[in-house]
C-alpha cells in the first residue's frame, strides 16, 4: 500500500508523507516510494515540488527507520543507505523543493528538511538531531548538509545535546525561510511555488545545481577521508552503538559505557 500521496497542481508537484502509524519513519520501502514520486515529477517537468506531511501531523517524520539500522560492525549510513539516496534525490532534483513542515522532525528527517531548497514551517515545529542518542556516527556528507544550513555553534549544540530546536529559533538563525500558522501555510507555500513556476526552469535548475556544487565543494584529501571513516568505524563497532540501538528497540533510555 502506498504511504505517500502525490498530486500535481499546475506546474507544482506535491508529495504528502502519509504513514502516520510509523510517524513517517524513513524505511527503505517508504524512501523508494518518495524517490519514485520525484522521478515521476521529473518526467512531468514540474517546476517546483512541495514535500509535506498530512495536515495536522504531529510528527513530520521520525527520521531513519531504526529497525533497519544494522546491528553493528557495519556503517549504518553508507553511500546507498535509503536516507543517503533520498538526500541526493532532493539535492539533484532540477526543480526547487519546498519543505512544508508541521510537527516534530527527528534525526535523519532533519537532514531531509535541510536538503530542501526553501523551508516553511508552522510554529509547533521542532528539529531534533539524535545520532548521539543512538551511538550513531553521522556520515560526512550528512554533516555537511546540516552545516550548510545551520550555524556551527547551533549545529554543535543540536548534535551534542540531541534536544529540540524550536521554530522561532530556527527562524531567528536563518535556518527556515518562514514560520506560518497551520491554516495559512498551504496557500503560502503554493504561492511561492507559483512564483517559481513563472520563471525559467532552465535558469533555476542550473543555479540550484551550481549552488549545491559550490556549497559542497570542500576539498578532502584521501588521507583525511580515511581518517574520518576510521574514527566513524570505531563508533559503529562500539558497545555504545549496540546499546543505543538496543535501548531504542526496548523503548528505554540508553546507558552508554563510552567505549
Ligand atoms: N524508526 C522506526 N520506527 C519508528 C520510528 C523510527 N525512527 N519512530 C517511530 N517508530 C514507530 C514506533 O516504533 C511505533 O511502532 C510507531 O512508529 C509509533 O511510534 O510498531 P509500533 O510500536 O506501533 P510511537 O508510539 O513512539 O509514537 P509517539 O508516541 O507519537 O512518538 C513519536 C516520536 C517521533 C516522538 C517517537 O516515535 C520517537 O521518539 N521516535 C524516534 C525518533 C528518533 O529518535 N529518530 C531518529 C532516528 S535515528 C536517525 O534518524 C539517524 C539518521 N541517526 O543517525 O540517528
Ligand atoms: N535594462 C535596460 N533598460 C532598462 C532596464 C534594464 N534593466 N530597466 C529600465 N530600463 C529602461 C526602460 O526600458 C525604459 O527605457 C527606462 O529605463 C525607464 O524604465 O527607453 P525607455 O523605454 O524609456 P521604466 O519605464 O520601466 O521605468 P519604471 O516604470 O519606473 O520602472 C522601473 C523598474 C526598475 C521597476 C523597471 O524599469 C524594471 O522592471 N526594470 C527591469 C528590472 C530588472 O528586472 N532588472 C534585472 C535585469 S537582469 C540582471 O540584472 C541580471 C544580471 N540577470 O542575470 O538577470
Amino acid at each position: 500500500m502506498a504511504h505517500i500521496i502525490t498530486e500535481t497542481r499546475g506546474f507544482t508537484g506535491i508529495i504528502t508523507l502519509n504513514h502516520d502509524e510509523k510517524r513517517n519513519a524513513l524505511s527503505e520501502a517508504f524512501v523508494y516510494e518518495i524517490i519514485a514520486a520525484f522521478r515521476d515529477f521529473r518526467r512531468q517537468e514540474v517546476r517546483a515540488i512541495i514535500l509535506r506531511a498530512r495536515p495536522g501531523a504531529r510528527v513530520w517524520s521520525a527520521g531513519h527507520d531504526v529497525s533497519e539500522l544494522p546491528g553493528g560492525k557495519r556503517d549504518p549510513l553508507g553511500w546507498n543507505d535509503p536516507l543517503r539516496l533520498l538526500i541526493r534525490t532532493i539535492q539533484e532534483c532540477p526543480a526547487p523543493v519546498i519543505g512544508m513542515i508541521e510537527g516534530s522532525v527527528w534525526g535523519g528527517a532533519c537532514e531531509v528538511a535541510m536538503a530542501c531548497d526553501i523551508l516553511v514551517i508552522t510554529p509547533n515545529v521542532t528539529f531534533t538531531i539524535t545520532p548521539a542518542k543512538m551511538g550513531v556516527p553521522y556520515n560526512i556528507g550528512g554533516l555537511l548538509t546540516l552545516l550548510n544550513m545551520i550555524p556551527l555553534p547551533i549545529v554543535k549544540e543540536m548534535l551534542f545535546t540531541a534536544q529540540p530546536l524550536p521554530s522561532d529559533q530556527a527562524f531567528n538563525f536563518g535556518i527556515v525561510n518562514y514560520v506560518r500558522p497551520a491554516d495559512e501555510i498551504e496557500s503560502f507555500v503554493e504561492n511561492i511555488a507559483a512564483h517559481i513556476a513563472m520563471n525559467s526552469p532552465l535558469s533555476i535548475s542550473v543555479m540550484k545545481n551550481t549552488l549545491h556544487m559550490l556549497s559542497s565543494a570542500h576539498a578532502v584529501s584521501p588521507e583525511l577521508f580515511e581518517r574520518i571513516q576510521g574514527m566513524r568505524r570505531v563508533v559503529y563497532d562500539s558497545e555504545d552503538y549496540q546499546e543505543g540501538i538496543r535501548a531504542f528497540r526496548e523503548k528505554r533510555k540508553p546507558k552508554f559505557p563510552g567505549r
